[in-house]
This record gives structure tokens, C-alpha cells and sequence, in this order.
């Protein structure tokens, strides 16, 4: 499996599911560094993945499996246990419903506007410096945000009501840690009230411990995060 540090959402959304799911420890994990020439854009990774991107699980038999969502699902399916991405098919529907949406209008959304708004990544991302885009991907995230706390107001504990998170959640979870990158400046803090008890219900849960502990998530309130 190839990864990068904890603050990079995409294969974070990963790790916190194999953690979920109580997986993690069945693979040989490659972190790159994520620099802009680094190893994610070098022939030997493209081979497995094109996009040149994280994550990226490669098979015993050879395929390779690229974009987290689709990781998820392989696996979710393979292995037993609870499925985090839902038992029923109305379950499975709903789950990947609001995943979708957290992911496309919020978690999305906060990306691009990182890439548009910042140079962090480098020439072959930071293509465009747009500040009107970033600002539009930024209202965006924001109403879509307060769409999701809407949701989560009736008193629920997770998005689709249960006693545990499933996927959705995890991407929620993901969200509001990039939306509190300090250079991202839009922070869904306890200002979005059922947004932030989610994040505060997931900070208490071993798998989002386990998946923050290489300290480098780049968020100051993570920084003494308990360590199972
Ligand atoms: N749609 C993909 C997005 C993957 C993605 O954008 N990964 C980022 C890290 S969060 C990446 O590898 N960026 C570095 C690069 O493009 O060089 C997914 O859901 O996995």
C-alpha cells in the first residue's frame, strides 16, 4: 500500500477506515514524502497508478487498486467483520449517498481550494492561482457543511443513525481536519455544533488515534493526541 503523512486527506480516508475495519496491520505500507518531484509522480508508481497520486494498494497477484473510495469497498467486501460501508443494501445506498456529497461538495471542495489558494504541492498541481474560484469552492463548502450539521441535528450519533461511523463518516471526518489545515483557513469548528461533536466523538476512538500517530497531521489540536 502506498501512502503519504496523515495530513494528506485522501489516504488518510483510508488509513481511518483499515483501522475501522481492524485491518491495518495486514499490509506493507510505503509513505512517501509528497514532495512535488517525490515518488508518487515516478515511473515505478505511475506503473501501478497512472494518476501518480495516493493511495494505491497493489495485489499479491499484480493488479492494483487506485482512488480510496474504491480501496474501501474492495476491502470492505473481502474481509469480515462489520461493514463500514453498510450491512443492507439501503444502508449501502445511504452510506454512499452522503459519502458522495461530503466528499464531492465539502472534502472536495476544501482541496481545490487549497490547490487554487496555496503552492504548496508544486508546478504540476498549483497549475492555477485563482482566488475567485478558491473563494466560490469556499462558500460552497461552507453551505454544504451546514446542509450536513442540518442532517445531524435530530440528535444522531453518526450519519446514518447506527451505534457506529461508517464510511461517510470517515470522509466527514477528513474533511473537517483538512478544513482545519491552518492554510485553509475555513475551519468547521464548533460553530457547525453536530459537525464538531462528530469530530470530537471521533477524536476519542482508537482508530483516529491510530491513523494520527505519525504527529503529522499538521493540526495544532492533534498535537497531544492520546497514543493507544
Ligand atoms: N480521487 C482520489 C484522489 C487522490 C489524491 O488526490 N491524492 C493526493 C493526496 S490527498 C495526492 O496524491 N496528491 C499528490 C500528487 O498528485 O502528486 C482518491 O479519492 O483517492
Amino acid at each position: 500500500m502506498y501512502t503519504s503523512p496523515s495530513a494528506f486527506p485522501n489516504p488518510q480516508r483510508l488509513r481511518l477506515f483499515l483501522h475501522e475495519k481492524g485491518i491495518a496491520d495486514q499490509f506493507a505500507e510505503t509513505i512517501y514524502d509528497m514532495s512535488p518531484g517525490g515518488d508518487q509522480r515516478k515511473w515505478p508508481h505511475l506503473k501501478m497508478n497512472p494518476w501518480g497520486e495516493t493511495p494505491t494498494l497493489v495485489l499479491a497477484n499484480g493488479h492494483s487498486l487506485s482512488e480510496a473510495a474504491a480501496i474501501a469497498r474492495y476491502l470492505d467486501q473481502l474481509h469480515d467483520g462489520r461493514k463500514i460501508m453498510g450491512q443492507s443494501p439501503l444502508e449501502q445506498g445511504m452510506d454512499t449517498m452522503w459519502e458522495n456529497r461530503i466528499f464531492t461538495h465539502i472534502l472536495y471542495r476544501i482541496v481545490t481550494m487549497f490547490h487554487v489558494m496555496h503552492e504548496g504541492l508544486g508546478s504540476k498541481l498549483e497549475l492555477t492561482e485563482n482566488r475567485q474560484w478558491g473563494e466560490h469552492c469556499r462558500k460552497e463548502a461552507l453551505a454544504h457543511a451546514a446542509l450536513v450539521d442540518r442532517h445531524l441535528s435530530d440528535g444522531r450519533s453518526w450519519m446514518l443513525g447506527g451505534d457506529e461511523p461508517t464510511f461517510s463518516d470517515i470522509t466527514l471526518c477528513i474533511a473537517i481536519a483538512f478544513s482545519k489545515f491552518p492554510v485553509n483557513a475555513t475551519p468547521l469548528d464548533e460553530r457547525f455544533e453536530h459537525l464538531d461533536a462528530i469530530w470530537q466523538r471521533w477524536k476519542t476512538r482508537p482508530s483516529f488515534q491510530r491513523s494520527y500517530a505519525d504527529g503529522n497531521s499538521g493540526l495544532a489540536e492533534l498535537a497531544n493526541l492520546h497514543k493507544p
